[in-house]
């Protein structure tokens, strides 16, 4: 029995590594692999690669070799996410494909959190009579596709807020420098995530103090991925001459700003942003300013399921006094700047009223230090 189960860890630890092949490209989907077994050999292996392409149990069944087809009656597959079973959907279920080519076991990481599927999938399997494991990493399944059970079960995109910070706690200069606080090491780092999530976001003063290309570079855009870019603040005050309003991926970025401001923009400016493709969410506002619960809502009606938020000061600010990161990556790099320009502007008088954190991993990342923070625990 314990053999069994280390060998089931064994091939379930390669389902994930294979499901890790489509990070970035699965979206709204999550990312799933499989691999089939018999008699201790590995007749296939799949992952899914795009939503609306095959799941992953039709993509490792259709990697068997024909002459080992036949052999599928009485096989092992092993899958990251529980088969799924619904039908009013882009692919066939899962299911299907399993009882029709005669697997005896099925082996799954963690159920399927869309409420189509919730263990339907896998009542399904058993009661055709195919024994059913499930569990086995799912630890690590559901760290996988942590953005996948947030948007399946919570009205707000997945939202990872990276900042990067000098010793002394500021993003920029007084004047909106921040070029570089860190080096490249850290700046790959971010790079990478960018491929991972739909969408990268900046505040509107951060866009016309740095104007940033928010695309993906240090050789990590083989996929050729372009995710949304969205800019949040007053249109008005948005410099038109910024890269990401100008470059031909326009129609990948959004701006995000209220109806108040919008209608107080002049003709040309409203022109120029549309003639350009350039979509603009309006979300309500409070004294002026966007609120940032409706605007990540909007944003996830229109299917942005996953946020990269990087800066500047306003927004982090506005994210952490309202509890809304699932993630946080702090750089802080060995430089002080003195006056400049932070990111939370309460004044607090007791440092139990300070934000604290429980679940901290501290890394080095060259000269640099990497707090890495789940703000929701
Ligand atoms: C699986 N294996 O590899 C994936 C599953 O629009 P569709 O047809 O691609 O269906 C998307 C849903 O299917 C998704 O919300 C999730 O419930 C499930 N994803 N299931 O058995 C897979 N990607
Ligand atoms: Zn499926």
């Amino acid at each position: 029995m314990e053999k069994q189960d280390s060998r089931d860890i064994a091939y379930m630890r390669m389902a994930l590594d294979l499901a890790k092949k489509g990070e970035g490209q699965t979206s709204p989907n999550p990312m799933v692999g499989a691999i089939i077994v018999k008699d201790g050999i590995i007749l296939g292996k799949g992952w899914h690669k795009k939503a609306g392409l095959p799941h992953a149990e039709p993509e490792a069944i259709s990697d068997v070799r024909d002459y080992h087809k036949a052999e599928l009656k009485g096989a092992t597959i092993y899958v990251t996410l529980e088969p799924c079973c619904h039908t009013k959907k882009r692919t066939p279920p899962c299911t299907n494909a399993i009882l029709k080519h005669g697997f005896s076991r099925v082996v799954v990481a963690c159920l399927d959190p869309n409420p189509e599927v919730a263990g339907n999938g896998i009542k399904i399997l058993e009661s055709a009579g195919i024994e059913c494991k499930v569990g086995v990493l799912e630890k690590e399944a559901r760290e996988l596709n942590e953005v996948f059970f947030k948007s399946m079960t919570k009205r707000l995109p997945y939202i990872h807020l990276k900042l990067a910070q000098t010793l002394d706690g500021k993003l920029s200069t007084i004047t909106g420098d921040s070029k570089w606080i860190t080096d490249e090491n850290a700046r790959k780092m971010v790079h990478a995530y960018r491929k991972k999530y739909d969408a990268v976001m900046v505040g509107r003063k951060t866009l016309n103090n740095d104007d940033p290309s928010l695309n993906i570079r240090f050789g990590l855009d083989e996929s050729g991925k372009i995710p949304f870019r969205i800019v949040m603040g007053s249109i008005s005050k948005m410099d038109p001459l910024s890269k990401i309003f100008n470059d031909e991926y326009t129609h990948k970025t959004i701006i995000i700003t209220t109806g108040a401001d919008y209608q107080g923009a002049a003709d040309d400016v409203v022109k120029f942003f549309t003639d350009k493709k350039i979509r603009i969410v309006f979300a309500k506002s409070d004294e002026n300013e966007v609120v940032i619960e409706d605007a990540f809502a909007q944003l996830k009606a229109i299917g942005v399921h996953s946020i990269l938020v990087e800066g500047g000061g306003m927004l982090a600010s506005s994210i952490l006094k309202k509890k809304l990161a699932d993630k946080m990556t702090i750089f802080v790099a060995p430089k002080i700047l003195g006056d400049g320009i932070g990111y939370y502007d309460e004044k607090l008088d007791s440092m139990a009223d300070a934000l604290n954190f429980n679940n901290v991993a501290v890394k080095n990342i060259g000269s640099q230090a990497m707090f890495e923070i789940d703000p929701r625990s």
